[in-house]
């Protein structure tokens, strides 16, 4: 076997989809090819989320450039790493985050240093002859449970075998993802009854499909997409995205809520303003926390709803309190600004009785130590954990490979439609050959009523 110490860093500036610039690491171990990894972006970020560092020269990019962070990759970082084990993991993001010595990660950059924690993965692969899937499955192997969680039920069965995941796939998108009026962000489906990866997946496209054939019936320009992908209509409501995907579900052939069940983004924080939560769709309502939790409920109990993500801001944590205590035991409710997968808000989540899932995205938080931590912690303590990728994104399959090791249950990519999606949708179905690999699909939620 080759050596896995690390003998090259290099990163450089490529773009995303939405032509952003972003940064790719490459490392080389000893005597083997480079591995390669490129972060993500996000559009709705939370305000807690780590430090995406962008060069902010207006004169270039709009200031959006990343050269700064890949300067921090091929000089600090670089120094810094040659010579270790790009098999340590822990070992690698532990020094990146002393190195950085932020709170946020602000001085080298969480882009920069996520792609050098998820490169050494790769590096890693290349050294020992590995699939990127085996090389995540050995670096959750040292996340194990501190104790057994056996007493949950949500999420007993979960982060333990390699599992092909629940997809929740978006549709029809608004808010900051899409050109058209919508408040919410996202309106996805969940293929619950599906019985096999390849099933639910048929069953989304098939879906999508009649979604967009549906809003060019209806006079919308249905075949505009957002960023992710899904449909990005001008409807005359938020609930009337509701009614297209229901239409689109049995246009499909199959049942709603049986076979097919919705769920929703919300993306709150972005209309919510000074303790309000503005409505645009419908002639700038203004709606006060309790006033969205009784919409929520009167949509979960209108439609198949089994899922919802950041239903009320990221700061509003007495509102999310209520939410919970009315929808906790009917739907998922995920923490995405609310948690931004940092495993300090997550804990206070759990103190305080706030949502029951969490959205796990890798550039919110930074390394690949602490998000598995933040997925552990989400686990023990039965909360559906939601592997994530971003609005901007690319080629990079890690979150596919990522998800399938973990075990984690549930992943979010967007639509079915622009090929930074698709990579993980199709590296998916790559592994799905494996027939190792498990599939539990909407049996996770059978604890919900
Ligand atoms: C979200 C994500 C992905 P963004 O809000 O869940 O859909 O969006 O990457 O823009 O934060
Ligand atoms: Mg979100």
């Amino acid at each position: 076997m080759a050596s896995t110490q690390i003998k090259t860093v290099h990163a450089r500036e490529v773009f995303d989809s939405r032509g952003r610039p972003t940064v790719e690491v490459e490392i080389a171990c000893e005597g083997s090819r480079p591995g390669r990894a490129i972060v993500p972006s996000g559009a709705s970020t939370g305000v807690f989320e780590a430090l995406e560092l962008r060069d902010g020269d207006a004169g270039r990019l709009q200031g959006l450039g990343v050269r700064r962070a890949v300067e921090n990759v091929n000089t600090e970082i670089r120094s810094a790493l040659v010579g270790r084990d790009a098999t340590d993991q822990q070992a690698i993001d532990q020094l990146l985050i002393e190195l950085d010595g932020t709170p946020n990660k602000s001085r080298l950059g969480a882009n920069a240093i996520l792609g050098v924690s998820l490169a050494a993965v790769y590096a890693a692969a290349e050294a020992e002859g590995t699939l990127a899937v085996e090389q995540f499955r050995r670096v959750w192997s040292e996340h194990q449970p501190d104790r057994p969680s056996s007493h949950l039920t949500s999420t007993s069965g979960l982060g333990v075998t390699q599992t092909l995941p629940l997809p929740m796939v978006n549709m029809i998108s608004g808010g900051k993802h899409a050109g058209g009026n919508l408040d919410f962000q996202d309106y996805l489906i969940l293929p619950v009854g599906a019985t096999s990866y390849p099933q639910a997946f048929e069953w989304i496209v098939t879906v999508y499909q009649h979604v967009g054939q549906l809003l060019t019936k209806a006079g919308f320009e249905g075949v505009l997409v957002g960023d992710e992908g899904g449909f990005g209509p001008k409807l005359t409501s938020n609930e009337q995205a509701l009614d297209f995907v229901v239409a689109a579900i049995e246009a499909a052939g199959l049942r709603p809520g049986e076979d097919v069940s919705i769920g929703l983004d919300v993306a709150s924080s972005h209309f919510h303003h000074e303790g309000k939560y503005r409505l645009a769709a419908t002639g700038d309502e203004e709606l006060a926390a309790s006033d969205v939790i009784n919409l929520l409920e009167d949509w979960v109990n209108r439609y198949p709803i089994i899922s919802i993500e950041d239903g009320l801001d990221e700061d509003d944590w007495d509102g999310w309190k209520e939410l919970t205590s009315r929808l906790g035991s009917r739907v998922q409710l995920i923490g995405d600004d609310l948690f931004v997968t940092n495993k300090e808000r997550l804990q206070r989540g759990i103190d305080s009785g706030v949502a029951n899932s969490v959205l796990i995205k890798l550039n919110q938080i930074g390394t690949l130590t602490e998000t598995l931590q933040t997925l552990r912690l989400a686990l023990d303590n039965g909360y559906w954990p939601v592997v994530s990728a971003r609005s901007g994104e690319t080629e990079d399959t890690t979150i596919a490979d990522l998800v399938v090791a973990t075990g984690a249950g549930q992943l979010k990519v967007g639509s079915v439609a622009r090929s930074e999606r698709l990579a993980k949708y199709n590296q998916l179905i790559r592994l799905s050959e494996n027939a190792e690999f498990g599939y539990a699909g909407g049996a996770i939620f059978e604890s919900l009523s």
